[in-house]
C-alpha cells in the first residue's frame, strides 16, 4: 500500500453523521424547562450559540450573555445538572427516531469497511448521544465499527481545540496524512486542521455561513461522494 494511502476515515457526528442539532435545540429548551429555567432558545439564538462546542460550555455562554458578573465556578454544579437532563432527554429524542443518518453516510461506512480502512468518530458531543444515534443504524454492536472513538468524556478540551483528533490519530496509529476527515463546522474543520488533517466539509443550514477556507472540499452531502473520489482528492491534497 502506497505510504500515503488513504488508511482511515474519521467521522464528527452532529451535523455530519446525522442533522441532529434540530433535536439537541430541543432537548436544550425542555430541560431549562424541567429544570426550572426560564429560558427559551430560538433556532436563530442557537445558529449562533453552536459557535461554542459543547452543551456544558453553550449553557455557560449563554448564562454569561445574561449575567456577565456571573461566577462561572459557583453555577458549573447547577450546569451540570441541567445538561444531564438534555442528554437524558435527546438520548430519548433519538432512541424514539427522531434522528436519521444523513444521505450518503451509511452507504460510505459500509464501503470504507469493505475496502478495509479504519473507522474512526472525533467529535464533542456525549458518549450516549453517539450510541443513541449508530445502534439504530449499525446495530446493538454498532461500537464494533469504529477503531477509535474520541468525544465529550475522552477530550475535555472542545473544538477547536485539536485535542479529539490527535486522541483519535494516537489510537489509530496512523499518520495525519493517511487519514481523511469529514465534518460540517468551522470549528470542527479548524481542529482537524490543526492537527494536521485533510477535511471534507458536508454542510448543512446550521453551519452554511461558516468559514471553509481550508477544507479539501466542501459537498452539501456524501450522496455523490465514494471512496475513490476520497482517495483522488486525498491524493490531491498530499501533493
Ligand atoms: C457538536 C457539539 C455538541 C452538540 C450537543 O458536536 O458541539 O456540543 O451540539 O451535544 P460535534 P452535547 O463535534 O459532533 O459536531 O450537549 O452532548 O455537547
Ligand atoms: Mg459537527
Amino acid at each position: 500500500m502506497a505510504s500515503g494511502a488513504l488508511q482511515a476515515l474519521i467521522f464528527d457526528v452532529d451535523g455530519t453523521l446525522a442533522e441532529t442539532e434540530s433535536a439537541h435545540l430541543e432537548a436544550f429548551n425542555r430541560a431549562f424547562a424541567e429544570q426550572g429555567m426560564d429560558w427559551v432558545w430560538t433556532d436563530e439564538m442557537y445558529l449562533h450559540l453552536l459557535d461554542v462546542s459543547g452543551g456544558k460550555e453553550r449553557i455557560l455562554r449563554y448564562w454569561q450573555q445574561l449575567d456577565p458578573a456571573l461566577d462561572a465556578q459557583a453555577v458549573q454544579g447547577q450546569i451540570d445538572q441541567i445538561h444531564a437532563c438534555k442528554t437524558t432527554i435527546y438520548e430519548n429524542l433519538v432512541n424514539s427516531g427522531r434522528v436519521s443518518l444523513r444521505p450518503g453516510v451509511l452507504a460510505l461506512i459500509h464501503e470504507a469497511r469493505q475496502a478495509g480502512l479504519k473507522l474512526a468518530i472525533a467529535t464533542t458531543t456525549t458518549p450516549v448521544n453517539i450510541a443513541a444515534l449508530l445502534r439504530g443504524p449499525l446495530g446493538e454492536h454498532w461500537r464494533e465499527h469504529f477503531a477509535a472513538i474520541g468525544d465529550a468524556a475522552t477530550a475535555p478540551l472542545k473544538k477547536p481545540h485539536p485535542q479529539v483528533y490527535l486522541q483519535v490519530l494516537a489510537e489509530l496509529d496512523l499518520p495525519a496524512c493517511q487519514c481523511l476527515v469529514i465534518e460540517d463546522s468551522s470549528n470542527g474543520l479548524r481542529a482537524a486542521t490543526a492537527a494536521g488533517l485533510a477535511t471534507l466539509i458536508t454542510t448543512n443550514r446550521y453551519t452554511l455561513h461558516h468559514d471553509f477556507g481550508d477544507a479539501l472540499r466542501v459537498v452539501p452531502d456524501l450522496r455523490q461522494v465514494t471512496l475513490a473520489q476520497l482517495r483522488d482528492w486525498q491524493n490531491s491534497w498530499r501533493a
